[in-house]
């Protein structure tokens, strides 16, 4: 074994030797720029900040430019898990110049840009040490396009242990066009034109003509669109298992979290007296139209999509068609309980994991046992709404923003498609037989009372974040502040103190389980809890101890597992990445490192001037059952509600959304269990108050 060992230390030697040997300048570069380079999370920071910094541009970092001239990917191929593999394919594609140009517009729906990017992702991701992810990230960045390059880059430090303890910027200052209206950016452009510094009022799309104009705020919400584009960069749809690791439920979480962005959306909608989202149909126009009045930096203008438009074939797409019988081939499968695998063989999905399979063949995933047949509702679907604008390719236009995961939210019609799968979702669910009362209690558990300490107000703030990275630099224009102002919604903190009985003889270990559900519809009739649970958005959902006895549970707002704080700024991230590089020190900004996760902001919905009552509804569960094979601290960083825990298994053996994703025929089954409750809560808008 020793000799073995030695053996194979000698030949990496060899090998490092041969590589050093062969880049005499490449060294030079390291040893002048060691302050660069180094492995501290502070210098890993320093490096993603420069990376990303002005990303249609070549660096103006001197460091990444010696790399990116010098460096060759292939020179030590010890440097890889796979001996260099992935890199051969990418380098063999870059000198038969078959990549994608820079300055083009790139799509994740667009196979072969697709492909692309996670040519480099594989890359990055086969990197033994960080050297090796720097210098392909800038060797790459200044070769490939640069929405590929992003795309790659965010989800290499997502995904490889490498990136652990690095925050990734704020994609709305990295890329954006992506996330502000024409009419702001060409305001950058000319401040930066003509120098003078500028912050620029964002305005909701749209005219007070349109209906939906009321509730933009939600799907323009810059941190909603993070949340989403995040929650599709954790969980790819083209993760393989062979890229280091499974992805533990991520059929049942593209299913919750979809289902709760829609929930909230219907939420926001009754806050502005408007009724539910209606769900899409393949046989019925799209009511709705959506004029995006963004444009991408290069490729123009985001397509156009008049009201009332009948669904039309999309060549190199789908046939309308060809929707309806994948949508049918569900469907049937749910009514059997079972899928058909591309071998033949059955796989039960009338089972606890069976929504898993259902969401890997709906989106689908390369989770999914038969794509050939089940197809992929949601992909292909994004890409039919997307295109509707210029359907045969007449007019050359580019993707729709139904083709972007940061900017789909935007378009009603995207709530409208979620509804539709979310009711596919329904039908399964729905197939299941109710929760008893035994399935339930939690014995000796009673809830006896829920209270909250201090008001439920919403309102809007005001935040600023920079235009800079939007607008070109130029030798002899000096850089000006310039940034976007928008109108996000906000709450005031609050924090739930759940009263509770454990008659038990010892401590016991419990899943408190928050929801909000409307009490009525927008026409004021009273929902039956069958009719509401369905509509139900999660508040919070974690595990604490309940010692013997009667004990108040108090949890603030700000701890929920479905929010996350808001993002540093790209500035704040590039100072505190430097401040810890120049003196020393450690950075831990631990605390951001998820970008997954509803924006804490908006952890309530809007409401109404005069007050809306809601349900607040708790339901304490067995924690020791339901996070049976899970070890930690069960806090697990704080986002895990709806968006897992980082290369881990999800903590909740519960399916997602317990115990209200069940049919409740009879509603005395609920009242009857003393560790479930609900009580009535009042929220407020304050649409003068600003923060
Ligand atoms: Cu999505």
């Amino acid at each position: 074994m020793g000799t073995s060992t030695n053996s194979m230390k000698v030949l990496v030697l060899c090998a490092l030797v041969a590589a050093v040997a062969a880049w005499p300048s490449f060294v030079d570069q390291l040893s002048f720029q060691s302050d660069s380079v180094g492995s501290t999370t502070a210098h890993k920071q320093q490096n993603i900040n420069h990376l990303l910094d002005k990303i249609y541009e070549h660096t103006k970092y001197h460091y990444l430019e010696e790399i990116a001239k010098n460096f060759n990917p292939l020179g030590d191929t010890s440097m890889y898990n796979d001996q260099g593999a992935a890199a051969e394919v990418l380098m063999k594609e870059l000198n038969d110049h078959r990549l994608l140009e820079q300055h083009h517009w790139f799509s994740l729906f667009n196979t072969r840009q697709r492909e692309e990017a996670l040519m480099l992702f594989a890359v990055l991701n086969q990197c033994k040490e960080w050297h090796c992810f720097l210098r392909n990230a800038a060797f790459f960045r200044e070769q490939m396009n640069e929405g590929e390059f992003v795309y790659a880059l965010y989800v290499g430090v997502i995904h490889s242990k490498l990136g652990d303890g690095i925050v990734l910027p704020p994609l709305y200052e990295i890329t954006p066009h992506m996330f502000t209206n024409s009419e702001v950016i060409d305001k950058a452009y000319s401040a930066k034109m003509t120098q003078k510094a500028g912050t620029f009022n964002v305005s909701f799309t749209g005219t007070k003509k349109n209906k939906e104009q009321l509730v933009a705020y939600f799907g323009e919400d810059i941190g909603m669109n993070i949340h989403h584009v995040t929650w599709h960069m954790d969980f790819p749809f083209w993760w393989q298992d062979s890229y280091g690791n499974h992805l533990d439920r991520k059929g049942e979480l593209l299913f919750w979290v979809h289902h709760q962005l829609t929930a909230r959306f219907d939420f926001e909608r009754l806050s502005n007296w408007l009724d539910p989202v209606d769900e899409l149909h393949w046989d019925r126009i799209i009511r709705e139209g959506f004029a995006p009045l963004t444009s991408y930096k290069y490729g123009g203008e985001f397509p156009v999509r008049p009201d009332n438009k009948h669904f039309e074939d999309v060549e190199g797409v789908a046939h309308v068609h060809d929707m309806e019988i994948t949508e049918n081939r569900i469907y049937e499968a749910i009514d059997y309980g079972y899928i058909t695998a591309t071998d033949g063989h059955t796989i039960d999905i009338r089972q606890p994991k069976g929504i898993e399979f259902l969401g890997d063949i709906i989106e689908s995933s390369m989770y999914s046992p038969n794509a050939q047949y089940y197809g992929s509702l949601h992909n292909t679907a994004h890409a039919m709404l997307g295109r509707q604008g210029d359907p045969h390719g007449k007019f050359n236009l580019p993707p729709g923003v139904m083709e972007h995961f940061e900017t789909a939210t935007r378009d009603p019609s995207f709530f409208r498609l979620h509804k539709y799968m979310d009711n596919i979702f329904k039908k399964h669910t729905d197939s299941f037989p109710p929760y008893t009362h035994d399935d339930l209690e939690f014995a000796g558990i009673v809830v006896d009372g829920v209270a909250i300490d201090g008001e439920l107000i919403t309102f809007f703030d005001e935040f600023q974040y920079s235009l800079i990275n939007a607008v070109d630099s130029g030798e002899s224009i000096e850089d000006v502040e310039i940034n976007a102002r928008v109108h996000r919604l906000n709450h005031k903190e609050f924090t739930y103190k759940i009263t509770m009985s454990n008659n038990n003889d010892a401590d016991r270990l419990a899943t408190f389980r928050i929801f909000l559900c409307p009490i009525e519809d927008n026409n004021g009739i009273t929902l039956t809890l069958e009719e509401a649970r369905w509509l139900c958005i999660e508040l919070d959902k974690f595990f604490q101890k309940v010692p013997r006895g009667t004990k108040t549970i108090e949890r603030s707002s700000k701890d929920s597992s479905v929010t996350v704080p808001d993002m540093p700024s790209f500035h704040s991230l590039k100072e505190q990445a430097d401040n810890a590089v120049n003196s020393g020190s450690d950075l831990d900004l631990s605390a951001y490192e998820r970008a997954c996760g509803i924006p804490e902001r908006m952890l309530l919905p809007k409401s109404k001037p005069e007050g809306m009552e809601f349900n607040l509804f708790v339901a304490v569960t067995d924690g020791v059952k339901d996070t049976e094979g899970h070890n930690g601290d069960h806090d697990h960083g704080g986002t895990h509600a709806q968006c897992g825990v980082h290369g881990e298994a999800y903590p909740d053996n519960r399916p997602l959304g317990y115990p209200l994703e069940r049919r409740i025929p009879d509603e005395r089954v609920f009242g009857g269990v003393p560790n479930i409750k609900h009580v009535v809560v009042k929220i407020v808008h304050h649409p003068e108050h600003h923060e």
